[in-house]
């Protein structure tokens, strides 16, 4: 269609060298051709245009002091990019890998995701290029209180209320409230994933994995399936697979491996989830100790990966479950586990799939369920947390995992029934994009030209 053409080409030669925001796009709008041809308010409109533009983007710079009295300096960012549905809404990432390209590509694929829970929520997402993992603890809050001395101006519990992602968890995001409070001269619910003693919600460490599974279980259950001995390759050893692979385990699956930036952890028998768990809370533990208990496991480590993928796609299993980060399943990746008959896939991370692999599982009917609906239990509960500080409540656990189950199984549904009446039931993917886009541009519609 010559519409979303011109749309991509503008992107991508007023974003040059935006490889992940363009993939993030392309995806999208590729799969809402058709929908675009069929209303032809969007175009008359620019909605597309308007959807690819950030309402605001800003870039900081953000000076520490490291333990040895050297200044140190990084790169901040925060990229609003919709406030259509609400306060624009999304996390924060301290990685060394962030720049304005990934920060994009998360603020939109935000958006949607956002749109698809049915909650207020506008999205966007920040971070910076701050590697937290060689940094003592004093160190994180300096940098913390040294980027939050420029973020606070820009956010609010109505404007735009960050979260945690990849490097911030409640640690990082106590000290960021802290500092906001200490400029503000407020304690409001301008942060969520807050440590529970600060006013965050019971739950919300364990919503974005405990979300992926209600969702896979959805997943199984429209097919007459279940989870119950499934075996399930997971990657990632952080937030999101550990509590991912605590509920996985209580749904009886097996768990065969999880992964992190040192390497992979396999056992055809199913992994002790407690020591994983275990071993990633201890100071100086790493995956490879699990070896020390359980002599049938294996680790290898990252430079013995095959070159043209990662070890952890590698396996027989039923179910895939990418955890970790960006574009982690390449294309050998799928076809290895397209010839292993792996033919579920449910993403925990954010955009894991690269392109060409999405193309191999196309071709295999593989049934995937697309990040934007499958992780968005965090920020699900992220918007709990919003409702409680608002409100001056505290809910207790069963509510917020009720209110999760919910939500997750509702985004499911909504999804589904969109895939099916513009292609097949099980066509995910297609049914998130449209849904989600569906929602942000007719609330556009009704705003006018903002
Ligand atoms: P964490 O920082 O808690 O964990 C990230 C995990 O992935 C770690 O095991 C880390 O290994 C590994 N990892 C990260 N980057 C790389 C890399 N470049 N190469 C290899 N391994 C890597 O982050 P989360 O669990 O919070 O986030 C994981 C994914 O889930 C991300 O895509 C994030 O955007 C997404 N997500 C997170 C949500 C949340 O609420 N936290 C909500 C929705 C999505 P190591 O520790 O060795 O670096
Ligand atoms: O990618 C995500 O959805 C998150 N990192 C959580 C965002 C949030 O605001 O809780």
């Amino acid at each position: 269609m010559e519409y979303i053409e011109q749309v991509l080409k503008s992107v991508k030669s007023s974003n040059p060298n935006e490889t992940e925001f363009y993939q993030a796009v392309e995806e999208v709008l590729s799969s809402i051709n058709q929908y675009l041809e069929i209303n032809d308010k969007y175009q008359k409109n620019s909605i597309v245009e308007r959807l690819v533009e950030p309402e605001r983007q800003v870039i900081f710079r953000v000076p520490w002091l490291d333990d040895l009295g050297n200044v140190q300096v990084n790169r901040g960012f925060r990229i609003e990019f919709s406030s259509s549905l609400g306060p624009f809404k999304g996390g924060l990432r301290f990685h060394p890998s962030v720049n304005q390209s990934v920060v994009k590509f998360l603020g939109f694929e935000q958006v949607l995701k956002n749109a698809l829970t049915g909650l207020p929520l506008g999205g966007g997402k920040g971070g910076a290029d701050f590697n937290p993992k060689d940094k003592s603890d004093h160190e994180i809050m300096r940098f913390c209180q040294s980027y939050m001395t420029e973020l606070f101006r820009h956010i609010g519990a109505n404007t735009d209320v960050p979260a945690g992602d990849i490097g911030v968890g409640a640690r990082e995001i106590g000290y960021l409230f802290g500092q906001y409070k200490r400029i503000t001269n407020q304690f409001s619910g301008v942060l969520t994933g807050k440590p529970e003693s600060l006013n965050g919600s019971s739950l919300r460490t364990e919503a974005t994995g405990y979300g992926v599974a209600y969702f896979l279980s959805a997943m199984l259950d429209a097919k007459g399936d279940s989870l119950t001995g499934k075996r399930c390759l997971v990657s990632g050893a952080g937030n999101v697979a550990l509590y991912l692979m605590k509920k996985l385990d209580e749904y009886d699956a097996v768990i065969l491996s999880c992964s992190d930036s040192k390497g992979t952890l396999y056992s055809k028998n199913g992994l002790d989830v407690k020591l994983v768990m275990h071993l990633k809370s201890e100071r100086g533990a790493e995956l490879r100790d699990y070896l020390n208990e359980h002599k049938d496991a294996e680790f290898t480590p990252v430079n013995q990966y095959p070159s043209d993928g990662h070890q952890v796609w590698r396996y027989e299993a039923d179910i895939v479950l990418p955890c970790a980060t960006q574009n982690e399943i390449t294309k050998d990746d799928a076809k290895a586990l397209v010839e292993n008959r792996c033919l579920t896939v449910c993403e925990g991370a954010n955009m894991p799939t690269t392109p060409e692999a999405m193309k191999i599982f196309k071709e295999h009917n593989v049934y995937l369920g697309p990040s934007k609906a499958a992780n968005a239990g965090g920020v699900a509960t992220s918007q709990f947390e919003m409702a409680q500080n608002a409100s001056m409540q505290k809910w207790q656990s069963e509510q917020v995992d009720e209110k999760l189950q919910q939500v997750m199984k509702s985004i499911f549904n909504t999804i589904s029934v969109t895939a099916k009446q513009y292609s097949n039931e099980h066509d995910l993917v297609l049914g998130a994009n449209i849904a989600g886009f569906e929602r942000v541009a007719d609330a556009m519609l009704k705003q006018g030209v903002v």
